[in-house]
């Protein structure tokens, strides 16, 4: 009986101690669920987007980041209009030699090119360092207004990096030399970031311009810019991708103007009027693909490119975003 009553109690703190632990198992799987959920949230904000901020000149952004697919949440928190581009200098070549050797020979030339002694301002670029053709744009932002959020995604290998802002102040000054550039260096770490499912996909080529499907409802959008080709326009730059919100007053030419820098009135402050930049990918060699995001309202839209005579290039497409 006295065995019995043991072997039943024994049992009875088995079943106990097994449904305890059961409990434990469960609590403790229970908090570890909830630790890998927190983590991954955390993992989340800080390596799937880059945040940049302009308020005064500035890029402010982490000076190193992971290579590989990258978004990129630029911030304008300025009164200009901006927008960020990435630079590959040759090897050896940093932000310093951009604002000492490169940005001195832009500002000398366009405020010839102000004056009217354009050919004068041209023959400026001959004192460009040697090595300056060497630069490759490996993308970046489009052109964004004063309190707008821009997302573009691009690819970037490991290397040193700069990233800079050529639009102009109203004195013709290029916001190079106002203090925007900025050196980063990517790292041999990749993000681990897959390429964006992008549902609006935009070509650019100098032979077909910019091709895409218009049809555009209101809505969040993911667009792709594949890169067919990449040339160097009249004003040295390639051609590019920038969204533009049209208001019923827009001016198209005004606009189309408004986007060679080197016009002596294109891509000053002030920006044109009745538009507002919503971003886009900048330029980028041949072969390469960029994205960008952007919620869009109904109403009148164009995609742009930053080059001279952007309509005859095919380059200027306006498209109406239905409800
Ligand atoms: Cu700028």
């Amino acid at each position: 009986m006295r065995t019995y009553k043991n072997h039943m109690m024994q049992s009875t703190s088995i079943a106990m101690l097994l449904i305890f632990s059961s409990i434990l198992l469960v609590i403790l799987s229970c908090k570890n669920n909830k630790k890998e959920t927190q983590h991954e949230t955390v993992v989340v904000e800080k390596e799937n987007v880059i945040e940049i901020v302009t308020k005064n000149m500035d890029f402010q952004m982490p000076d190193t980041i992971f290579s590989g697919w990258n978004t990129f949440r630029y911030k304008n928190l300025s009164p200009q209009t901006h927008f960020f581009l990435v630079d590959k200098y040759p090897e050896g070549k940093t932000s310093k030699d951009a604002e000492k050797l490169v940005a001195p020979v832009f500002d000398s030339a366009m405020k010839l090119i102000m004056e009217g002694k354009t050919e004068e301002g041209y023959a400026e670029f001959a004192k460009l360092p040697e090595w300056f053709s060497d630069v490759v744009f490996v993308g970046g932002s489009g052109l964004l207004s004063p309190n707008q959020i821009g997302e573009t995604t691009i690819n970037l290998k490991p290397g040193k990096y700069i990233i800079e802002c050529y639009v102009k102040m109203s004195n013709g000054m290029f916001h190079t030399s106002m203090g925007m550039t900025k050196d980063i260096v990517v790292s041999d770490t990749d993000s681990g970031n897959n390429e964006l499912t992008s549902d609006i996909d935009i070509t650019i080529s100098s032979t077909d311009g910019i091709v895409f499907n218009d049809s555009i409802n209101s809505g969040k959008h993911i667009f792709s810019v594949m890169y067919k080709d990449q040339i160097v326009h009249e004003n040295f730059v390639g051609h590019d991708i920038n969204l533009v919100k049209l208001d019923e007053n827009a001016n198209l030419e005004e606009l189309e103007n408004w986007m060679n820098w080197a016009d002596p009135k294109g891509l000053i402050e002030p920006a044109p009027k009745a538009i507002t930049f919503l971003g886009g990918v900048n330029d980028m060699p041949a072969g390469n693909k960029g994205f960008f995001t952007a919620k869009l309202e109904s109403g009148k839209y164009a995609l742009i490119s930053e080059v001279p005579n952007a309509s005859s290039k095919n380059m200027l497409k306006t498209f109406v975003v239905s409800e």
